[in-house]
């Protein structure tokens, strides 16, 4: 088989070079529209799927740049419902963060919005809708953002693997049960098909071929335990950011929104497999698997390097921090009594008949006052507490946040973090982007049913 040099899948990749001629936008940027297509989901038997996605595809069109740059994306909205992209992960401007009713006005039909973002840290990022997010995303609105290292890691291929959950009826549509309470108020809406969807689409591995694997968790709700079978080696970055250690790689499991880079060998011989395993209690479903052909190399490439750290600090220290607690409660089995509604305290009966199920401090809903105000340059403590009976995937806009772990040690850079019930965590961050910032649960379902706060820079 041809061996790929990075370069060549650069190319191969770059989002733009695959768009049709219709659409390109202005010189410089790159088009993305929101809209209606048809794909083929499921197998041929199936119809194909009534999906929302940008550009006609889902995922959307994969947007590539090197760190540093400043890219210019102008969405175009062609759906009936209004929407607005969030860029996961990202520290770039307030204005640029893409959502409705705080930092831009929801892009109705028709309407179009113009982002422009400095891209400060490389690694593996992604946009999604943030208007109506849970049926926005269940849709398909959403694709990937790859930052470029100036002098990245030297692999054989650079591949995405996006991890979707949908839940289809039994013509292969997406069901629309958006709504449904037992969802909203339980784990969230799960789907009943799961697939990886990798980029390029590979068709077999040779031996010891060097990998860079991007897995990202796009699902609305479910957490994905994934492994692989037939390669070795470690995660390099987590949520982006790079691991100042790599960790040798077994199971990842990634809560909703959650991403990481392997850098992995091909370690089957010729004749072996390379697979893509989602885990469910004990049973592992394969999603994906490629044949080992030819001959390869003979041996493995020499264990490699921490990537290229980017530019944000590292927490030593929060002697001098504010100390905010975040109480999440409520959701089925959770014993919430009443809760804090649009400046009102309301009984759960109440909450329950304004769709609002989960609180934040006793908050459901997003409120008028901000959770803290805070200086550029403070640094702050949120305490996070699971108080109720399933796990949360907590995602913080503007910067990452570092745990604060029990040896007075920090961990790694991460912009969403699971958070299992009962455990209580403490999570750092330096207020360094001046703005108003969404803190919430990523599992959309609680994210629609109140478990939402947000924060001031000034
Ligand atoms: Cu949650």
């Amino acid at each position: 088989m041809t061996t790929l040099t990075r370069r060549t899948i650069l190319k191969g990749a770059a989002a733009t070079a695959l768009l049709p001629a219709m659409l390109r936008a202005n010189p410089g940027e790159t088009l993305l529209r929101a809209g209606a297509a048809n794909v083929q989901l499921v197998e041929a038997e199936y119809p194909a799927t009534q999906v929302w996605g940008f550009n006609d595809s889902v995922p959307g069109p994969t947007i590539r740049a090197p760190q540093g740059a400043q890219t210019l994306l102008r969405l175009r909205n062609d759906l009936d419902q209004a929407t607005a992209v969030h860029w996961h992960g990202l520290r770039i401007d307030n204005a640029m963060d893409g959502v409705p009713g705080m930092t831009q006005d929801a892009v109705p039909r028709g309407g179009e919005f113009l982002y422009d973002l400095t891209l400060r840290d490389a690694g593996t990022y992604w946009y999604h809708s943030h208007n109506r997010s849970m049926e926005q995303v269940a849709r398909g609105l959403y694709g990937v953002m790859v930052v470029d290292e100036p002098e990245a890691p030297e692999v054989d291929r650079d591949l995405t693997v996006v991890l979707e959950d949908w839940r289809l009826t039994s013509e292969a549509q997406v069901s629309d049960d958006f709504d449904n309470m037992h969802d909203l108020s339980h784990a969230g809406r799960m789907g009943n098909f799961i697939q990886a969807v990798i980029d390029p689409a590979p068709t077999e591995f040779a031996p010891n071929e060097r990998l860079r694997l991007r897995l990202i968790n796009v699902a609305t709700d479910r957490i994905m335990p994934v492994s692989l079978r037939g390669v070795e080696g470690w995660i390099v970055a987590r949520d982006g950011m790079p691991l100042r250690t790599p960790e040798p790689l077994e199971m990842v499991v990634l809560g909703p929104a959650e991403r990481v880079d392997l850098i992995v060998d091909v370690t089957a011989e010729t004749g072996g497999e390379v697979l893509v395993v989602f885990h469910q209690r004990d049973t592992g479903y394969v999603l994906n698997e490629y044949p080992v052909t030819g001959p390869g190399t003979e041996s493995r490439r020499p264990m490699l390097q921490p990537l290229p750290p980017n530019p944000i600090a590292n927490l030593t220290s929060t002697d001098d921090a504010r100390k905010v607690p975040l109480l999440m409660q409520g959701g089925a089995m959770g014993g919430l009594q009443e809760g804090r509604y649009k400046g009102k305290t309301l009984s759960m009966r109440e909450l329950v008949a304004e769709g609002q199920l989960w609180t934040l401090n006793g908050e459901a809903g997003l409120p008028e006052t901000p959770l803290i105000e805070v200086s550029r340059g403070e640094t702050v403590v949120l305490s996070m507490g699971n108080d109720t009976a399933f796990p949360h995937a907590m995602h913080m806009h503007g910067t990452h946040f570092q745990e604060v772990l029990e040896d007075g040690t920090f961990g790694p850079h991460k912009d969403t973090v699971l958070v299992n019930p009962g455990e209580a965590r403490d999570f750092a961050f330096v207020a360094d982007n001046p703005g108003k910032w969404l803190i919430h649960c990523h599992m959309l379902s609680h994210q629609t049913a109140g478990m939402k706060t947000w924060f001031r820079v000034t």
